[in-house]
């Protein structure tokens, strides 16, 4: 090969940079080496990762605290395989990836070469779209379309498979903003009738509701929303992934919905006579029991994918497009609707049934919650986890803004909120940025220690240390008599020695008296990762609860003195 020519590898890094990419989150191998040979000359900086799971939800973390996609370089077979729960994470969830895998030279494929798999068929559940490379010459146009695919309409991940022998031949072809997608659309303004009807509903609704989700976020939708809902004067609740667009301590909003929503947000649900999603896709955690779900209500639907339509709940009116743009368009068409009984029922059951917690009897998870909330002020990224902490992260820890709030809903990824914690504080490095995480879904991806020690991350990990995967603990001493199965972590290592080991700061908190302390210095701490380990209570749970499958009505708001029915619903 003529020396001066460039590659395949060099080609599509080529097409990164074009595409303004500032970091790639990877782990090398033999059929990715021509493009991290590529990339030994780029002005993107490699983030190299100890785990390619572990690229995937950094890539995650930095894309939904910017908007911009995620880049994640892998090799093939496991390498690919690796990501596969970062993608589903990231589809679940409409977070915008890319993801490049090495793959064996194309003359061996379909052959079980060393390390072949068959990536696209593997991922293929769990992309948006995906490419085989079968020509260097498609390589500008596929990158291209993959950045397009990822980030317009409803953002998703996009795979991008490369043969070896492709990366590392001849590439000739020209840059392009060429795209060769027939069928794919995007809506943006909304049907202006519909639009209409929807503004009739409103403002005829004695008991409105506005229901927001990811899809708001998504949008930059929340400043419009905040503004029908102050027009309208009418409640705002939001999904566990809608947390920010509308600022959770603004007085109309009434906090997060659904299994571990505020009793006060789920009663008003229940209701409501409208209630209208924005960006949400009725998730089995929201709904509950669909049938007792608001029966009675109107319901509208504002969403871009149209596939969300009649899923789960059939709307009495949809409206196709752009969530800021479709309420920017309400706005004006809604007249103040006549609340002022509903409001003063809704403040009610605020003061009849906040959320609390024991103040006695050992270090509480959600005291430490309710102090880093206060200590952050509103102002931090917060990633999480998943299992009890997230839940109690997202009752006492209000976001004010859209994309500060990172977390895995559609999925429920453990392992997911430390490294998307490194992704978002790459993205956001003059932004705090905490990670809360549980003692179980630490341990999946601890290793991105490394990472982030390496390159002076100033992520902060709050590992909140119950010593159970406390989440399956809960719903076994709830629903199966207590009979423990499979929850006890004995064997958990001494969190603090072990981030240590990584070289990284770490602090922690075993009294409740010592809380605010610890976590200011850990918060002001900027020299790089820092790891606080809160010794929680064991047994702890979340309330209020709604039983997977249940209704509003079923809803447990205390810990209960009788026996519970074993849940019926999605686990
Ligand atoms: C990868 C993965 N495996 C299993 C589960 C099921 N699961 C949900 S919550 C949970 C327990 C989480 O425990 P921990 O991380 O210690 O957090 P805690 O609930 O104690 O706050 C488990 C096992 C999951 N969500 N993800």
């Amino acid at each position: 090969m003529d020396q001066k020519m460039t590659t395949g590898g060099e080609k599509l890094i080529q097409c990164l940079e074009r595409e303004g990419v500032e970091y790639i989150f990877g782990l090398s191998g033999g059929a990715a080496l021509p493009m991290f040979d590529a990339l030994a000359d780029s002005k993107i900086e490699l983030v190299l990762v100890r785990h390619e799971q572990g690229a995937t939800h950094m890539a995650d973390g930095y894309a939904r605290s910017t908007g911009k996609p995620g880049v994640v370089l892998v090799t093939s077979g496991p390498g690919a395989t690796n990501t596969v729960t970062g993608l589903l994470t990231a589809l679940m969830d409409s977070a915008p990836m890319i993801v490049i895998s090495g793959q064996t030279i194309s003359p061996m494929l379909g052959k079980d070469a060393f390390q072949e798999a068959d990536v696209t068929g593997i991922t293929y559940p769990v992309v948006k779209h995906s490419y085989l490379v079968k020509e260097a010459a498609e390589i500008p146009r596929i990158v291209r379309e993959a950045f397009h695919v990822a980030t317009t309409g409803r953002p998703g991940p996009v795979l991008i498979d490369v043969p070896k022998d492709i990366g590392q031949g001849p590439c000739d072809a020209p840059f392009t903003d060429e795209l060769d997608l027939p069928g794919y659309s995007i809506p943006a303004r909304g049907d202006t009738d519909a639009i209409a009807e929807m503004a009739r509903h409103l403002s005829a609704s004695k008991k409105p509701l506005l229901y927001v989700g990811h899809g708001a976020v998504i949008a930059g939708a929340g400043k419009a929303i905040t503004s029908l809902a102050e027009k309208l004067r009418a409640p705002v609740v939001n999904t566990l992934l809608g947390k920010g667009a509308v600022d959770e301590t603004h007085p109309l909003h009434l906090g997060m919905l659904g299994m571990h929503g505020t009793a006060y947000a789920n009663k008003a649900v229940a209701d409501c006579d409208l209630i209208m999603a924005i960006g949400a896709r009725w998730d089995d955690r929201i709904t509950g029991k669909l049938e007792e779900f608001c029966p009675d209500a109107v319901k509208l639907h504002i969403d871009i994918d149209p596939a969300e339509f009649d899923k789960i709940v059939k709307p009495d009116v949809s409206v196709l497009g752009d969530a800021r743009l479709v309420v920017e368009d309400l706005i004006p068409l809604v007249e103040m609707a006549d609340t002022q009984t509903w409001l003063a029922q809704c403040e009610r059951w605020r003061k009849q049934y906040p959320l609390k917690y024991p103040k006695k009897g050992g270090l509480r998870a959600q005291h430490v919650l309710d102090r880093l909330n206060h200590i952050s002020g509103g102002d931090a990224i917060i990633t999480t986890d998943v299992g009890q902490h997230q839940m109690w992260a997202a009752q006492f820890c209000l976001t004010r803004n859209g994309r500060q709030w990172i977390s895995s809903g559609g999925a429920g990824t453990m392992g997911f909120g430390w490294p998307a914690a490194i992704g978002a504080k790459f993205a956001n490095p003059d932004q705090k940025v905490w990670a809360v995480v549980g003692d179980g879904g630490f341990q999946m991806t601890l290793c991105e220690l490394a990472t982030a020690q390496i390159h002076k991350i100033a992520a902060k990990c709050l590992v909140v240390n119950n010593n159970y995967l406390g989440m399956i603990r809960q719903w076994q001493e709830l629903f199966y008599e207590n009979r423990l199965s499979g929850a006890d972590l004995v064997g958990n290592p001494d969190f603090v020695k072990l981030a240590e080991a990584y070289d990284v700061k770490a602090f922690r908190i075993k009294r409740a008296g010592d809380v605010d302390r610890i976590l200011q210095e850990a918060h002001d701490y900027e020299d790089g990762p820092c790891v606080v380990v809160a010794e929680v209570v064991k047994e702890d749970n979340v309330f209020p609860m709604i039983p997977a499958g249940a209704a509003v009505k079923d809803m447990i708001i205390e810990p209960p003195k009788e026996k519970l029915e074993k849940p019926t619903g999605s686990t």
